[in-house]
C-alpha cells in the first residue's frame, strides 16, 4: 500500500492481552481480512494499551508475537495492507500526549471501559488506564482513517476519537478526518457462555465462559456443550433467552443465515443438537486460523521483519499527520 491511491482507508488496532477469543473474532478480526479487498488497510497490535494493567515482561513480549501471528493466520497481507506494531511508531505515544490536552477529565470519567476496569482491578487505576481513549483517538487520527472496524464495545470510543477531532480541527482548521465506525451487523457483541448477560471476554476467570480463537476443537465442542441456556428448548430469538439468542448470533455471524432461517432449520429439534452445529461451525472456521497460526509463530525473525517494515510504512503516514498537527498547535515542530 503506497501514500497516495484514492481508495478509502480503514485502520484498526487489537491489545495483544492474552488469548483472543471467539468474542474479538467475530466482533472484530473477521472483518479486517475481507476489507483488504476494497480498502487501504492499516492494522496494529496495540501493545502500548496492554501496560495500562500490570503485564509480566516474557509473557508480555510472546502475546506481542503471537497477536501478530494470528492477524497473519487470519489472512492479512502484508504486501497489501500495513501490519505493524503500536510501540514501534513513535507518533502515537506523541501525539497521545498532545490529545490529552485537548480532552476534559468530565468526558474521560464517562468512559464505561473505564469504570469498569477501575472497578476490576482497584489496586492498579493508574492515568494510563483513563487517558487510554486519547491514546485509541491518536492511533486512529494519525492515520486520517474513513473507517474503524471494532466490536460494539468500542463504540465510545471511537465517539470520543471523532469528538477530539471536531474539536481540534475548528481550533485549527483541517488536520483530522472524522472516521466512521464499522460495526458489523451479526457478532458485534458475543456473550459469556456460561452468563450470557456478560460480554465474552478473555479475562474471565471462568475459562468455560470463553472460547478462544486457538482452542483445540475437542475443548471448543466441550464448551459449546456446556453452554448455559434456558428450559423452552426451542431454537429461536426471545426476550428471555439471552444464552440461545447469543448462539443464534454466533451462528449467525458465521454461516450469513438470519434469525429466522436458522429457527427454521432446528425447528422441532431440541437445543442439543443446536449446541453440536454451533460448536462444529466454530471449529470449522478457525480450525484454518489455527493451522496457519502455527506456521506464523515457528519463525520470529519472519514475524519480526513483517512487523518492523510495517512500522517503517506506518510511520510516513503518522509523522506527516503529527507534524501537521503540532505546527498547527505552535510547536517549532
Ligand atoms: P478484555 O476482554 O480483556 O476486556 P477485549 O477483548 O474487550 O479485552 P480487545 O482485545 O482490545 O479487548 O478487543 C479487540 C476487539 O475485539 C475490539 O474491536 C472489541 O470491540 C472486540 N471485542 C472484544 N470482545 C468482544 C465480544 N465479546 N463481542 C464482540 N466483539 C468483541
Ligand atoms: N481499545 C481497542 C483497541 C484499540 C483500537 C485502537 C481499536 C487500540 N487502539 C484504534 C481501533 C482503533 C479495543 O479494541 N479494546
Amino acid at each position: 500500500m503506497s501514500e497516495t491511491t484514492n481508495q478509502k482507508r480503514v485502520l484498526s488496532c487489537i491489545q495483544p492481552s492474552g488469548m483472543l477469543t471467539l468474542g474479538n473474532y467475530l466482533g472484530a478480526l473477521k472483518n479486517w481480512p475481507k476489507m483488504q479487498d476494497d480498502f487501504d488497510c492499516i492494522y496494529a497490535v496495540a501493545d502500548l494499551h496492554a501496560i495500562t494493567v500490570r503485564q509480566e515482561p516474557a509473557k508480555f513480549r510472546q502475546q506481542i508475537y503471537s497477536t501478530c501471528a494470528l492477524l497473519l493466520a487470519i489472512g492479512l497481507d502484508p504486501e497489501r495492507s500495513i501490519l505493524f506494531v503500536q510501540s514501534n511508531v513513535a507518533a502515537h505515544a506523541q501525539l497521545g500526549w498532545v490529545l490529552g490536552c485537548y480532552t476534559q477529565f468530565g468526558e474521560l470519567s464517562r468512559m464505561t471501559q473505564f469504570k469498569d476496569k477501575a472497578a476490576k482491578h482497584a489496586d492498579n487505576v493508574n492515568l494510563g488506564l483513563f487517558a487510554y481513549p486519547t491514546l485509541m483517538a491518536a492511533d486512529i487520527l494519525l492515520y486520517r482513517p474513513d473507517f474503524v472496524p471494532v466490536g460494539a464495545d468500542q463504540k465510545q470510543h471511537l465517539e470520543i476519537a471523532r469528538d477530539i477531532a471536531l474539536r481540534f480541527n475548528h481550533i485549527y482548521g483541517d488536520v483530522f478526518t472524522v472516521p466512521e465506525p464499522y460495526i458489523p451487523k451479526a457478532g458485534a457483541r458475543i456473550m459469556s457462555l456460561q452468563d450470557p448477560s456478560k460480554k465474552m471476554s478473555k479475562s474471565d476467570e471462568n475459562p468455560n465462559a470463553w472460547v478462544a480463537i486457538l482452542d483445540s476443537p475437542d475443548d471448543i465442542m466441550r464448551k459449546f456443550k456446556r453452554a448455559v441456556t434456558d428450559s423452552d428448548a426451542k431454537v429461536c430469538v426471545g426476550a428471555d433467552k439471552p444464552g440461545i439468542n447469543n448462539l443464534i448470533g454466533i451462528y449467525s455471524a458465521l454461516t450469513g443465515r438470519t434469525d429466522e432461517q436458522i429457527a427454521a432449520e432446528f425447528e422441532g429439534q431440541g437445543y442439543g443438537v443446536f449446541k453440536q452445529r454451533v460448536g462444529e461451525a466454530v471449529i470449522e472456521e478457525l480450525r484454518p486460523v489455527r493451522e496457519r497460526y502455527e506456521t506464523y509463530i515457528a519463525d520470529k525473525g519472519e514475524l519480526e521483519a513483517i512487523y518492523r517494515a510495517g512500522a517503517q510504512k506506518a510511520a510516513k503516514f503518522a509523522d506527516r499527520t503529527l507534524g501537521k498537527a503540532m505546527r498547527k498547535i505552535g510547536f517549532a515542530f
